[in-house]
């Protein structure tokens, strides 16, 4: 079954249905086979390898692929004719939908290059996307407000992973699925109808690098978790800096993902990862795949409500059983 024959089978079953999303996603599906081809042939091409010379609102340096993906999301996005606002990772305000196109009852926040300073490595790269009905009444466009929500009440949140193949994982509330792109046909076909988080993991995920920086609790976490007598046996390590990748593979294989605050510096201070269109996207599929996803403090990530479109967050998510262990650990 192909991703448009399954999200159109998928809304038949909905009496509400209209056909918006599905329309919707038709051209963001359109837009991943569009960026999965310029990824694949980056390294042929040298215009879109390396960096711009500007940084974006987060002060990164942009890479050109970074670009590339976020001008052609957008504009596959903006002219789909059901959004009234969007937001993106690399656009320091709301980005304007033309009059006309944009009265429609959704609002779509992505991440069009996550990992990017991964590129010229050849390394897994992925975008990642947030859909949620507006708030604001209809038959205007749409406002900051409208993307301003609480993770729990997405209609939709998926990512595309440009790995050693190209996959779209997503959730739309009832489980979660992947599609894997078969580029002879030009197809996402479904290569995985029932995702489910292993219950408990081997696997966590973590840059050791920030060690010095972290609080006391996450230090002596971790330090925990490598001693025999954790209840998942010894662990492995494996980070791959990519958080669609790191996220992905621990989802088929079981184990824990975390990016706490630098306690101990100015860098990260509240964590590094946004929570608009990485981390709330990325626990809406955790929890529907039986994992969890909070942050260092305890609190559903999904009942967390953005106070920016750029704020960040810490976040711990994974296996129901390793999130449940650090939880335990943590209010120790
Ligand atoms: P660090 C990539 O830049 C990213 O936003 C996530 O994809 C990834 O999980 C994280 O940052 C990696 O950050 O500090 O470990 O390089």
């Amino acid at each position: 079954m192909s991703l448009s024959q399954y999200l159109i089978e998928e809304q038949l079953k909905l009496p509400y249905a209209t056909g918006d999303f599905t329309a919707l996603m038709s051209h963001l599906v359109y837009a991943a086979k569009i960026v999965s081809r310029e990824v694949r042939k980056a390294g042929l091409l040298d215009h879109v390898l390396g960096v711009t010379s500007s940084t974006n609102i987060q002060g990164e340096t942009v890479m050109k692929l970074d670009e590339y993906a976020d001008t052609l999301i957008t504009n596959a996005m903006k002219i789909c004719g059901h959004l009234c606002v969007m937001a993106s990772e690399e656009h320091e305000n709301i980005i304007e939908i033309p009059t006309g196109y944009n009265i429609g009852k959704y609002t779509f926040a992505f991440d069009p290059l996550d990992g990017s300073s991964n590129i010229d490595s050849n390394v897994s790269i992925g975008t990642i996307f947030s859909i949620h009905l507006r708030k604001t009444q209809a038959g205007k466009k749409g406002t900051e407000e409208d993307l301003l929500q609480k993770g729990s009440l997405q209609r939709c949140a998926g990512y595309i992973l440009y790995g050693s193949s190209t996959m779209m994982v997503l959730t739309m509330g009832n489980g979660v699925v992947g599609f894997t792109l078969d580029p002879s046909c030009g197809e996402f076909l479904l290569s995985n109808p029932d995702i489910k988080f292993p219950d408990s993991g081997n696997i966590y995920s973590v840059n050791e690098g920030n060690y010095n920086f972290w609080s006391d609790e996450m230090k002596s976490y971790i330090r925990h978790i490598k001693h025999l007598e954790t209840s998942s046996g010894p662990k492995t390590l494996r980070y791959i800096g990519s958080l669609v990748a790191d996220f992905h593979r621990n989802l088929l294989k079981g184990g824990i993902f975390l990016y706490p605050e630098d306690a101990k510096s100015e860098k990260y201070p509240n964590g590094k990862l946004r929570m608009l269109y990485e981390a709330s996207p990325m626990a809406f599929i955790a929890e529907q795949a039986g994992g969890m996803a909070v942050n260092v403090k305890g609190e559903k990530i999904l009942d967390l409500i953005p106070g920016s479109l750029h704020e960040r967050t810490t976040l711990v998510t994974g296996s129901r059983k390793e999130v449940e262990e650090f939880l335990k650990f943590i209010k120790k």
